[in-house]
């Protein structure tokens, strides 16, 4: 048996992009995956699940071969079938439809199982070739993406790296320790040196232990929190007016605005003692050296797009983007420009072909005319990357129109999900380690390739493989369908001016990182004026702007609480699961324990609980049974469950999704996760 080190990059839907290091035992088996100290984001640091990736990559369930379904839908009978049968059979549901209603009544469905460039997008070539409805990617990014691009303009900002220099580290809606271990341990570094870590969540998560002050809002009401904070500044001479006459907007109504907005107002909103708010300002207000890392979390509310422009206002008025260990970070995303015309077939894009909105996947195949724009049902669902049963809002709904008979549904997976178990015809994907793919990050500045390192398990194919096969079928003949992916890598990386392939894998992915003055705005922002802007114009950001507040401030379209349901639930990711993958591995599940929800202390006592008696939460949509567990450091009104488990873990067969709400976020639409009211029962 061989033992030898290869080089990969984890393909999973996460900030870290990690390089890796993969022991390859032979030429079919791994061992051991380790982060590479060669990319110094990673720094030889992978987190628990990729470590022990031997589990799920060999894991006895994976799907090896095409199935087809034999008895009802979603109950999980199929029979073997092979390539030709399945891909047969999938053109010719996929070209009856067509012919029966027009293609818009095809949906192709995928969002980032992996996140390598040619195997999630080359399903958009597919889409736009065949004219198929598209699909708006609404389940992560649609709401703090306008959010930041609102002020800022573009998707940049300073290494992480720097915040060994900070004087003070803010992790603002992002649970780091469990979604993102690589920003962690650099804010680590920074504390090491000195730092004051503070964090801004509504529960006391693994980040938020290690924290030096822990600032719990209720959620979805960072708006208020951030203003308080903003008026504090201006009013204590902490605002720095040249900074602001250079390089904002509308610096003296933005302060003017904030008048009103008192730290005492935002106690109210927020449930933060007015003095805790004022410690806080008073401790970013000190130092330029501000590191303010935003996540997704906070985004994640109907107001979340507001909330997280809010939020980017701090530097602009503290002028930390001019130091360096000062400013903030969303994601790094614009750093790469990649020609994804190849990939993408974006030369074939007709626009009058609508787009549904992925997160309405419920309502859409509930047939509203709305979600649906007018147009056909979708009769025909074609998936890769995307396991909507479990993770897409109002599940009942999605799991009722997955089981229309009229509806043909052709799932791509490396497991049986509960999607997959709605399908009519199932294939077997390859894992990362068996295919070749390009990689870029949201939270490191390194473009990367990622090399077939294996064979091919069983009878699997890459996303790539099966719609160029389909392709052929169904008379598609763009021709992305004619190249392999590494030729798709190669000449993507050409026409976007990168090293080839080889090269990138040889030193360990190319870095893009902007110099110091780019990475902190003193050229300017990325809006057109070059400036910051605390008056966004939020039409432009998105079709439902109207109603938006002109300034920050606390936007009350969350589902606030009521007297029949009063508590407001929230749904972050667990460390050992990564959305609805790693459920299947033993090792994440017996970490992850069971689901369960976490609940104040004294509701605990006034209840008459204890740790693990289960408990009833629901609303108009549904309502589950888990556990509750009793901690301290969240509001008494604010529940919080994590993980996105499948739903046969839950005591009754309903998932977490069956609570939250399929309507779309302001200005773009984007999934409101852990914007939900709910009851609690302990009477089941
Ligand atoms: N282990 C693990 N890692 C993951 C994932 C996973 O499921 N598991 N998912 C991956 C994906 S797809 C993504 S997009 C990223 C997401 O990673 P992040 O950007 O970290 O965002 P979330 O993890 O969604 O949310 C993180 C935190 O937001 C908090 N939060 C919720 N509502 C509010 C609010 O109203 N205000 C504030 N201030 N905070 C709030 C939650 O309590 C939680 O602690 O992580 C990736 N990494
Ligand atoms: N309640 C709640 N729900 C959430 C969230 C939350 O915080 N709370 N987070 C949301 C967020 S941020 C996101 S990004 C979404 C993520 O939702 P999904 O994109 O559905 O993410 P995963 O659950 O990881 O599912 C990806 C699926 O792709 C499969 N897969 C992986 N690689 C490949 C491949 O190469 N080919 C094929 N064909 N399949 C592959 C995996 O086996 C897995 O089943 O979930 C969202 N849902
Ligand atoms: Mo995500």
């Amino acid at each position: 048996m061989c033992s030898e080190i290869v080089k990969s990059v984890c393909p999973h839907d996460c900030p870290s992009v990690c390089a890796l290091e993969v022991q390859k035992l032979s030429t079919s088996q791994i061992g051991k995956v380790n982060g590479s100290r060669e990319n110094p984001f990673t720094n030889g640091l992978v987190c628990g699940k990729v470590a022990r990736y031997a589990e799920r990559l060999h894991h006895p369930d994976r799907l090896l071969y095409p199935m087809k379904r034999v008895g009802k839908k979603g109950e999980g009978k199929f029979a073997r079938i092979t390539w030709d049968e399945a891909l047969d059979e999938i053109a010719e549901r996929l070209l009856t439809v067509e012919k029966a209603l027009g293609s818009e009544a095809i949906w192709p469905f995928f969002y980032a199982g992996t996140m390598g460039h040619v195997m999630r997008d080359g399903i958009k070539r597919l889409t736009h070739e065949k004219r198929y409805s598209k699909m708006q990617g609404t389940y992560c990014v649609a709401l703090s993406s306008p959010g930041w691009n609102a002020g800022v303009g573009t998707q940049r900002g300073p290494n992480v790296l720097e915040m060994e220099k900070s004087d003070v580290i803010v992790i603002w809606g992002l649970n780091a320790v469990s979604s993102q271990i690589h920003l962690m341990t650099h804010a680590l570094k920074g504390v090491k040196n000195g730092a004051k870590l503070i964090v801004v969540d509504p529960y006391k998560n693994k980040t938020a232990e290690k924290a030096h002050l822990h600032l719990a809002p209720r959620p979805g009401t960072d708006g208020a929190l951030a203003c308080a904070v903003m008026h504090v500044l201006f009013k204590e001479g902490f605002a720095d007016r040249d900074y602001l006459a250079e390089y904002t907007d509308v610096p003296t109504e933005f302060e003017e605005h904030l008048k009103s907005k008192t730290p005492e107002w935002a106690e109210e909103i927020t449930g933060i003692p007015a003095h805790t708010i004022e410690a806080f300002a008073r401790l970013y207000g000190s130092t330029k050296k501000s590191f303010l890392r935003i996540g997704h979390g906070m985004t994640r509310s109907r107001n979340g797009a507001h909330n997280m422009h809010a939020v980017t206002c701090l530097p602009a008025v503290t002028g930390a983007w001019r130091v360096e260990g000062g400013g903030a970070l969303y994601s790094q995303g614009n750093l790469a420009s990649l020609d994804k015309t190849l990939i993408e077939g974006r030369d074939v894009i007709d626009e009058s072909v609508r787009t549904l909105d992925q997160s309405r996947i419920g309502e859409i195949l509930c047939g509203s005319k709305e979600a649906l724009k007018n147009g056909p049902p979708v009769k025909a669902l074609f998936i890769q990357n995307t396991n909507p049963l479990s993770v897409a809002p109002d599940s009942e709904a999605v799991r009722k129109g997955f089981a229309r008979e009229d509806l043909f549904t052709c799932v791509h997976e490396q497991f049986m999900t509960e999607t997959a178990q709605y399908a009519d015809i199932v294939l077997p994907a390859t894992m990362f380690l068996e295919h070749d793919d390009l990689y870029t990050a949201s939270g490191h500045g390194t473009l990367q390739v990622g090399k077939k390192v294996i064979e091919t398990t069983g009878e699997c194919k890459s996303n790539h493989e099966v719609l160029s096969l389909l392709a052929k079928r169904l008379g598609a003949t763009h021709e992305g369908f004619e190249k392999t992916a590494l030729e798709l890598i190669e000449e993507t990386l050409k026409a976007s001016g990168y090293p080839t392939a080889n090269e990138l894998v040889n030193k360990t992915g190319e870095d893009l990182y902007v110099d110091f003055d780019e990475a902190h705005f003193i050229n300017g922002f990325g809006t057109a004026d070059k400036k910051f802007h605390f008056k966004p114009d939020w039409s432009a950001l998105g079709p439902n702007a109207k109603d938006m507040p002109v300034f920050p401030d606390h936007w009350a379209v969350i589902d606030e609480k009521t007297v029949e349901r009063p508590f407001r639930l929230i749904t972050p990711p667990s460390q050992n699961f990564l959305n609805s993958s790693f459920t299947e591995t033993r090792t994440s599940r017996l970490k992850e324990r069971c689901p369960e929800v976490l609940v104040n202390n004294r509701i605990m006592r006034k209840l008459g609980l204890s740790d693990g008696d289960l408990v009833r939460i629901g609303n108009d949509r549904a309502s589950v049974v888990l556990n509750a567990v009793g901690v301290n450091g969240q509001h008494e009104d604010t529940l919080v469950v994590e993980g996105i488990w499948p739903s046969s873990s839950f005591v009754e067969g309903r998932g977490i999704n069956s609570l939250t709400s399929s309507q779309p976020g302001y200005p773009n639409n984007g999934a409101v996760y852990h914007d939900t009211s709910v009851w609690m029962k302990v009477d089941l």
